[in-house]
């Protein structure tokens, strides 16, 4: 018997500079990655999206795949700088129409959009007048790009994200400098953050006064950060990562507040975040009607005297990352006993299932959706064939992992594994592949569909039960 309910939403996601290519078609402005990528030393071999998996001009041949694969639902984004090259302004028709077809196309084939507003493509054109995140005029364009988002598409899409993984395109871009725009100041990116707290609760407003019918959340990474040892000093790391990557995260979005030890300990080091007369009311009144949750890897935490930057294994070669930590506060090291991907991430199905009980014991009973989960690869190919079976012990053992959940009494809606055809690995490059559908880099973006597309098929018609 499937664990699942009847109604559970089985999809796959994406996101619009990993997969759409087609960097400057039609009118669309360059976002910031399309800058940072062609930057020297930023991404893996200098990889970028200006063609991706070139979903922009295929898209109908890849709904047609999703549709075979028999998906219910399909989690995406729009590019901002795609239907506002400026950001503001003038409106793009062609980008327009482009995200407007491809929804046509998706409910041709009864498979219900899912629209992330904000996957970290922002306008450069913001980036140079303001400063991107930094500024609070940020807070403004956001709803006005939300606004327009919600006028064109709102009649036929009824589930929206607002963002994907603040902690990372606030995390790497202001604190490590791995993202645009390449910064480490703490202060401005506890700054920017807030104002990503904001716009999202300008565009939740917004969402609910154009009375569109649907809802709205917010995508967060899930990262069951774990103590490496019961001692004191390594517990007490671990709560501050807690802290960080969770209760900073999820509160204001959640509570409509910020976790108020967290809250003392930036405002005493850096000053910020300064709140302008009606932030606190903003926040409070527009909390999210669900919370997206993006689960790949346990990361576990110790006390941390030496380590200061995130250096990543971006090379999928074991081990060739450096260390990852905040001096004084936390390091990320290695669970000795853990099993871990050719880029170090370790496989922990359990800690899903604990994890979604952590964020019920926070915050109650939220309507939750998987909205990313999945396995980086080198996948191998046989005779023509992509046999990428470790792909499907990871995700079956996450299904089911989702399911224990769901008996737990967790209100989990649907599982989106990340992703549903090869794209860019942000800093990875094409290497680092996570679809159930190949692309034949050196045969025109041939589409293949690989064993694990089989497996998921099965997923899908059985509701779960494989
Ligand atoms: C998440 C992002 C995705 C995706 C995924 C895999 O953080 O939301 O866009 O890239 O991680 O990460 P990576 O591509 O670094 O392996």
């Amino acid at each position: 018997m499937s664990q699942f309910p009847k109604d559970f939403l089985w999809g796959a996601a994406t996101a619009a500079y990993q997969v759409e290519g087609a960097h400057d078609a039609d009118g669309k402005g360059l976002s910031v990655w399309d800058v940072f990528s062609h930057l020297p030393g930023t991404t893996h071999e200098g990889t970028n999206g200006d063609v991706a998996a070139d979903h922009y001009h295929r898209f109908k041949e890849d709904v047609a795949l999703m549709a075979e694969l028999g998906m219910t639902s399909y989690r995406f984004s729009i590019s901002w700088p795609r239907v506002l090259p400026n950001g503001t302004g003038e409106v793009n028709e062609a980008g327009i129409k482009f995200y407007s077809d491809l929804i046509d196309e998706l409910l041709r084939h009864n498979i219900r959009p899912m629209i992330t507003l904000y996957h970290w493509d922002l306008p450069q054109a913001l980036q140079d007048k303001f400063g991107g995140w930094a500024g609070r005029e940020i807070v403004d364009a956001f709803d006005e790009y939300a606004r327009l988002c919600y006028q064109r598409f709102g009649d036929r899409v009824d589930l929206w994200s607002t963002f994907n993984e603040t902690i990372v395109f606030i995390g790497m871009g202001y604190f490590t400098g791995q993202h645009p725009p390449k910064l480490k100041d703490p202060k401005l990116g506890i700054q920017a953050c807030h104002h990503v707290f904001l716009s999202n609760a300008r565009a939740v407003k917004s969402f609910r006064e154009m009375g569109i019918k649907g809802q709205i959340g917010f995508v967060n990474v899930l990262q069951p950060n774990d103590p490496i040892s019961q001692e004191p000093e390594d517990i007490r790391a671990w709560e501050i990562a807690e802290g960080i990557y969770t209760h900073w995260l999820y509160d204001p979005v959640l509570k409509g507040e910020y976790p108020r030890d967290m809250l003392e300990m930036a405002q005493a080091a850096f000053g910020v975040p300064e709140f302008h007369p009606g932030d606190a009311e903003l926040l409070k009144e527009n909390i999210v009607d669900f919370i997206g949750l993006n689960y790949y890897k346990r990361e576990m935490v110790a006390r941390n005297d030496d380590v200061q930057g995130f250096d990543l294994n971006t090379s999928g070669q074991k081990g060739s990352g450096g260390g990852m930590g905040f001096k004084g506060l936390f390091k990320i090291v290695k669970n000795p006993n853990g099993v871990y991907t050719d880029w170090d991430w370790e496989i922990y199905p359990e800690g899903l299932t604990d994890a979604i009980g952590r964020i019920r014991h926070r915050y109650g009973e939220v309507p939750i959706y998987i909205t990313e989960n999945g396995l980086g690869a080198k996948d191998p190919i046989v005779d023509g064939a992509v046999l990428d079976q470790p792909r499907i012990d990871y995700l079956s053992e996450h299904i089911r992992a989702v399911g224990r959940a769901i008996e737990q009494g967790a209100d989990v809606r649907g599982y989106y594994p990340w992703s549903f055809i090869d794209l860019l690995s942000w800093l990875n490059g094409y290497q680092k592949q996570y679809g159930f559908v190949y692309i034949d880099r050196e045969n025109n973006l041939a589409r293949k569909k690989k064993l694990s597309f089989e497996w998921y098929q099965k997923v899908i018609r059985s509701n779960g039960d494989e």
